[in-house]
């Protein structure tokens, strides 16, 4: 039986995605707008650990000081409550028509010089309320018309925004780590780091790079039709899985925001997989929060928003099972060790061997018999075959 959430589980959900009003280009909001206090109740109520926003989620742009002071008291006074967490914060400089150009990156630089102002102002927060991370999606970053936009100017740009920023954080005394997030679309027509392998090259030419990493969405590198487990994986693999958006996408397409698990399912599995006995010793590979960044369908009540919050958080459990049950079962290990996936983690060299030592292994070319080798059988089927079957409960 999957147990029900806790905050163990560490599941965490942006104030933007119950929230959401179901506005979309082509047609108004379905629901009502949705008070933040009334999500962290609900959230906690569903066992969730915590919950994450952008600035204007929680006050909204343009508001005076008082009214802002009030909105975050609010706020504040919801969290104490229910002992619900506030791990990662994050800027919208994408919703108000001063971003439609951009924002780091913007052609007019009193636009690039507020965005940073924003940004800081937002941190201050996000330190007091004692979030780690602080994600940077460039949603507006980029263009529709390449010759509009120089892109190598716009990646100098982006540089010195995230490490002015950066060194804001660091005189300032914040523990807090930036996580950047790529999409290669959606709302520009092309997006500036578009994906978990350019992030990770841009963030080698930062002056702070040690405390900028990545906040991968699971449908923005499907949308460029990747696969979402080699990216967290590279992304582990360089130490730089600072979080996590979670939720479902249907291949390349519009961005779906769907709940987890309710896109690539057999996807999801293997996340969850990885994410849960990828790490030292069967252990998780990865202990931040399990966020999720979704949208409720449009279709739905208010009711349904709840119902939703609960499916991503569910599914993640059950898939959580699952994939406990794959890997205890003496089937797939012996099915894994028969593909010979444990032995890739052998190193190819041996313990103090040279090129010039296999140079002279005749073994490894003269003597070769490669035929030999061809006709080798991977048993990849069989392993697959296990996956499906722990998936479907039919083992
Ligand atoms: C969209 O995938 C983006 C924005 O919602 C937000 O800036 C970020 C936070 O995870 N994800
Ligand atoms: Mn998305
Ligand atoms: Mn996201």
């Amino acid at each position: 039986m999957t147990s029900q959430p806790t905050p163990a589980d560490k599941f965490t959900f942006g104030l933007w995605t119950v929230g959401w009003q179901a506005r979309d280009p082509f047609g108004d909001a379905t629901r009502p707008p949705l008070d933040p206090v009334e999500s962290v109740h609900r959230l906690a109520e569903l066992g969730a650990y915590g919950v994450t926003f952008h600035d204007d989620d929680l006050v909204p742009f343009g508001s005076d000081t008082d009214s802002r002071d009030k909105h975050i008291t609010r706020f504040r006074d919801a969290l104490a409550e229910t002992g619900m967490a506030v791990p990662m914060m994050t800027t919208n400089l994408f919703t108000h028509p001063v971003f439609k150009e951009g924002a780091f990156t913007a052609n007019d630089r009193d636009i690039r010089r507020y965005a940073l102002r924003k940004t800081m102002r937002n941190l201050d927060l996000a330190a007091e309320l004692g979030a780690k991370t602080y994600v940077f999606w460039g949603g507006r970053e980029g263009s529709e018309v390449d010759v509009a936009k120089d892109v190598r100017a716009a990646l100098d740009r982006f540089r010195e925004g995230i490490d002015t920023l950066a060194q804001y954080c660091v005189d300032s005394g914040y523990e807090i780590r930036f996580a950047l997030e790529p999409k290669p679309n959606e709302p520009r027509g092309d997006i500036l780091l578009p994906t978990v392998g350019h992030a990770l090259a841009f963030i080698n030419s930062l002056e702070h790079r040690d405390m900028v990493g990545l906040n991968p969405e699971v449908g923005h590198e499907q949308m460029s039709n990747l696969n979402f487990v080699h990216a967290i994986s590279q992304v582990l693999w360089h130490g730089k899985l600072f979080h996590i958006d979670l939720n479902g996408q249907h291949g390349p397409k519009f961005d779906q925001d769907l709940v987890f698990g309710h896109g690539d399912l057999l996807s999801a599995f293997g996340l969850v997989d990885l994410l849960e006995n990828g790490g030292p010793n069967g252990g998780p590979s990865y202990d931040g929060p399990r966020h999720f960044d979704y949208k409720p369908l449009r279709t739905e009540d208010i009711e349904g928003v709840w119902v939703s919050a609960a499916a991503n958080m569910r599914t993640y459990l059950l898939l959580k099972e699952r994939a406990a049950a794959f890997r205890a079962d003496p089937d797939v290990q012996e099915a894994l060790a028969a593909a010979r996936v444990p032995d890739l983690s052998i190193p190819t060299l041996a313990a103090g061997e040279t090129y010039t030592d296999l140079l002279a292994d005749r073994t490894a070319f003269e003597d070769f018999d490669a035929e030999a080798a061809a006709e080798r059988g991977h048993g990849a089927s069989r392993v697959d075959q296990l996956f499906i079957e722990h998936l479907l409960c039919a083992r």
